[in-house]
């Protein structure tokens, strides 16, 4: 009987560590067959084809409910180009900051975080991997190694809002850590089996001058909830599949 029990132990054992062990599987994107048309409408052949994921954690902010917020979102890509769309439901849409480097997590706003090589790690003032914040007028802003926000022209984006929902398109050039800007900078080509890191975020404001809340793609562990900004070791893996 104490035999039977000791090998019970070092089974159940076993077991335990093969599944503390065991990594999440990275998440699939699909290779898109077809021409994208980034204009808001989600009506392209390629679109069909993917499957919407939420936007389903209150990273920021009190306690809320789907009235504030909706989001969900897919991805897909070709040798050049990630694509996102986003669809938000968001119940009052707020712009109050005209210039786009002042307080832009203030107003209303959906952010994209990319890691090219999900190698994970601190990214804040550095470029190895980046966290756009799409404006309305379309311009993309992340902070630079001056710790500065800057303009970043790797997104290119057609909000459409009908009512309270907004419907984000946006095709994306990916630059690894050695980028530097815009003109000396090569992209990154994208290719079957690479993995990126990736989350998405909303900014929500509705009343008030500072954000209310900031919704996100991934379930963040601990109180630091704004830890994508800083460090992509929290973006999910995802694996681009033909
Ligand atoms: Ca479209
Ligand atoms: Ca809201
Ligand atoms: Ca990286
Ligand atoms: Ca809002």
């Amino acid at each position: 009987m104490k035999k039977f029990l000791f090998l019970f132990y070092i089974l159940i054992t076993f077991s335990l560590i093969q599944v503390s062990c065991k990594k999440a599987e990275p998440k699939i994107i699909h290779f898109s067959e077809h021409f994208i048309y980034i204009n808001g409408f989600e009506d392209d052949i390629s679109w069909k084809n993917a499957t919407w994921e939420p936007i389903p954690y209150n990273w920021l902010g009190d306690k809320t409910d789907s009235s504030d917020f909706t989001g969900k979102y897919k991805l897909l890509w070709d040798e050049k180009y990630l694509y996102v769309l986003a669809k938000i439901v968001d119940d009052n849409l707020l712009d109050t900051h005209f210039d786009d480097f002042d307080s832009y997590k203030d107003d209303d706003g959906l952010v994209i975080y990319i890691d090219e090589d999900a190698s994970g790690g601190d990214h804040q003032y550095n470029h190895q991997a980046f966290a756009y914040h799409l404006n309305f007028n379309s311009k993309t802003v992340d902070l630079g190694t001056d710790s500065l926000p800057h303009y970043y022209e790797h997104c290119f984006t057609s909000i459409r809002q009908d009512n309270d929902t907004l419907m984000y398109e946006v095709v994306i050039r990916l630059f690894d850590k050695t980028y530097q800007n815009d003109t000396l900078s090569k992209q990154v080509n994208l290719f079957d089996g690479k993995k990126i890191g990736f989350a998405i975020a909303y900014n929500d404001n509705d009343v008030s001058d500072n954000r209310e809340n900031l919704f996100g793609s991934v379930d963040i562990e601990g109180d630091d909830k704004e830890i994508a900004e800083v460090n992509s070791d929290v973006f999910e893996k995802y694996i681009l599949k033909k």
